[in-house]
């Protein structure tokens, strides 16, 4: 099983509604790490990084008011299958469709004020975390309860 990492970001509407508490304690629960955190103001440069995907779609300038409406809580998040769990725990990317119990499916009901962004793979996890984290601004996941929320083939 691998030990991966994920990019996730509290949007301007978690962090304007003070729920940046809430999102992290039910990261911290479920027992994945915080391996990075920061808040920032991103631009209109950095978000055209962020979506390059979307940037052409007729979308995308809502997009970007909205995502640079306010700060942001930026992290790196690591556990086994860090990028599945936190897409599980999130919910769909349409609130309104967000089962109960997840973080968009408790607390919003918008497909663009959807609270969190999650990394949707492995690559994108990769090019995401060096969009908003250096290499010095990560660090080492506490080890010392590794062993009570994981067997050791799950971790490595
Ligand atoms: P997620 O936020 O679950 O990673 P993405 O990356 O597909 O979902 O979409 C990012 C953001 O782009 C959404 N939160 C929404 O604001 C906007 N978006 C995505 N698809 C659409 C769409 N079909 N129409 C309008 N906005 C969209």
């Amino acid at each position: 099983m691998a030990l991966e990492r994920t990019l996730i970001l509290v949007k301007p509407d978690g962090v304007e509604r003070r729920l940046v508490g809430t999102i992290i304690g039910r990261i911290e629960s479920k027992g994945l790490s915080l391996v990075g955190l920061k808040m920032l103001q991103v631009t209109p440069e950095l978000s055209q990084q962020h979506y390059a995907e979307h940037v052409e779609k007729p979308f995308y300038p809502e997009l970007e008011a909205f995502i640079t409406s306010g700060p942001v809580v930026a992290m790196v998040v690591e556990g086994p299958e860090a990028i599945s769990v936190m897409r599980t725990l999130m919910g769909s990317t349409n609130a309104r469709q967000s089962a109960p119990g997840t973080i968009r499916g408790d607390f919003g009901s918008s497909r663009q004020m959807n609270l969190i962004h999650g990394s949707d793979g492995p690559e994108s996890a990769v090019r995401e975390i060096g969009i908003y984290f250096t290499p010095a601004e990560i660090v080492a996941a506490p080890q010392l309860l590794a062993s009570v929320l994981w067997a050791a083939d799950e971790a490595s």
